[in-house]
């Protein structure tokens, strides 16, 4: 049996647990980009907000642009909309049935836009990846990549989300309707100016005077999301079916942890989210720059050398005494000394949390989904540490290392010949790049898009190539155990 609306009747499940239906909800919410990160976050938070009975008029309506969006919407829809969410530490394992996401639009971008323009969408919200937003190594705007210069071109017809939300925006505008606020909830730093910026810079091409009103009238809140969301995977399904009697296609297995801090600026009201532990703040620059250099730089720190060392899970890598070691040098010595003036909070402390949330062996956090999409993650995980570390004067040999790892990663090998499961848009090119390095290091921190002009820093090309020589040379453990030693 497939799970459905009639959840109840399982008598695992206790009604007094739950205190409304999805036939009690409206939408008010459109989400672009319904993967497990969101189902585990947003909609686990909304459901905790309705369960108290409270906006119900917030109810979440996904949809997607791509073709991986159909298969999770015919999964979605077979099962109502509903998803398993189970958190699970050493401590607990706490299964509830999420139903706060009540429809799922066609992955079609003309049926999207109808959507986006009924009075009572209040809120688009998007997990579109840290590479969806068109943003280059300096962090501007790339305008004229393709896909956006033809949404330019063809405003009527658009095919990005940007496209999509621009056209939605203008026949909201004619139509006399309120816009809705743009609530970001991607990992990159400003993540709500990067989507503000982008959404004026492209209108701006399109009819100046839409622009205007986007900029004087549209909000894009800046947040920090987190909570560690690992794919499920057949086991985890199976654990659902034998412990409940019932099949969920998407189930959803997280840590407990969670934490969402926002900019409290919605230009089209929000749901009261603080009742349920959302913090609402002036300013997330502080906690967004701890959260993506402290916990996505330390997945993206150990994501390389962990697959070249054939380690299977994150909980593992912690188990390793020279990961580890990497890891902590990394990021006590590294990271830590350039955010502590400009964050106000005990990062020691904060670190801690990270790693005993990353030892959480309940999870089954794999090294292939931190290493996914490197090539998007590194610059912003990564490289940004380097290049403020640099201009701070503190050293950042170990960041340096990571990217060498990283270099060394890209050549689709291991040291035992054994093929590495790369998955990221750029593979072939990186491929390509990372085999020429071997022998002339610096082709591969030439990669502009990823490293700006850092190769033009004597220290970090310098420092680059060394590394980059002695994985060659010596091995990868042993270039790690060398620096940890230094
Ligand atoms: C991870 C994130 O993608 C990654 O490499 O660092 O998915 C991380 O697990 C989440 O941001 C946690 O909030």
């Amino acid at each position: 049996m497939i799970l459905n609306k009639n959840f109840l009747d399982n008598k695992s499940f206790d009604k007094k647990d739950y205190n409304y239906t999805q036939d009690e909800l409206s939408p008010g919410i459109v989400h672009i980009g319904v993967g497990n990160f969101h189902r585990s976050h947003q909609a686990y938070l909304l459901d905790a907000l309705f369960n108290k009975r409270k906006d119900l008029d917030f109810g979440i309506v996904g949809a997607g642009l791509r073709e991986y969006d159909t298969f999770m919407r015919n999964d979605l829809l077979k099962q109502d909309c509903l998803t398993t969410l189970v958190q699970r530490d050493e401590s607990s394992t706490n299964t509830r049935i999420l139903q706060s996401m009540i429809d799922f639009i066609e992955v079609d971008n003309r049926l999207l836009v109808e959507s986006l323009v009924k009075e009572d969408i209040k809120i688009v919200s998007l997990t579109i990846t840290e590479g969806g937003y068109y943003i280059d190594s300096y962090g501007n705007f790339n305008i004229n990549d393709e896909e956006i210069q033809a949404d330019i071109k063809n405003p009527d017809t658009p095919n990005t989300a940007f496209g999509i939300l621009i056209k939605a925006l203008k026949i909201r505008k004619e139509n006399g309707l309120k816009p809705f606020t743009l609530l970001t909830c991607d990992n990159i730093a400003h993540n709500g100016d990067v989507l503000r910026n982008v959404m004026i810079k492209m209108s701006e091409q399109i009819d100046k005077d839409l622009s205007e009103y986007i900029k004087n009238n549209v909000s894009c809140p800046n947040s920090m999301v987190d909570r560690i969301t690992p794919t499920a995977t057949q086991e985890d399904k199976d654990f659902i079916e034998n412990e409940y009697g019932y099949v969920d296609n998407r189930p959803v297995f997280s840590e407990p942890f969670i934490q969402w801090i926002i900019e409290d600026k919605f230009c089209n009201g929000r749901p009261a989210l603080e009742e349920v532990g959302v913090m609402f703040v002036e300013d997330i620059m502080p906690y967004e720059l701890m959260k993506i250099r402290m916990l996505n730089g330390s997945h993206a720190a150990i994501s390389s050398v962990s697959a070249l060392l054939n380690i299977e899970y994150v909980h593992e890598a912690l188990e390793h005494e020279n990961v580890k070691s990497f890891l902590d040098k990394i990021i006590n010595k590294e990271v830590i000394p350039v955010l502590k003036d400009i964050v106000d909070v005990n990062l020691d402390e904060y670190y801690n949390t990270v790693l005993t949330r990353f030892a959480n062996p309940y999870i089954k956090d794999t090294i292939t989904r931190i290493c996914f999409d490197n090539s998007n993650k590194q610059p912003k995980f990564i490289i940004d540490s380097i290049k403020d570390g640099i201009k701070n004067n503190v050293n950042v040999d170990g960041l340096i290392l990571a990217c060498a790892l990283w270099c060394r990663y890209s050549t689709g090998n291991d040291e035992n010949g054994k093929e590495l499961d790369i998955n990221d848009g750029r593979k072939d090119k990186l491929k390509e790049l990372a085999l020429k390095a071997k022998n002339n290091p610096i082709v591969f921190i030439q990669m502009e898009d990823i490293y700006g002009n850092l190769s033009q820093n004597e220290y970090f090309a310098n420092t680059f190539e060394n590394f980059l020589n002695s994985i060659w040379e010596n091995g990868v453990l042993n270039t790690v155990k060398n620096y940890n030693k230094s």
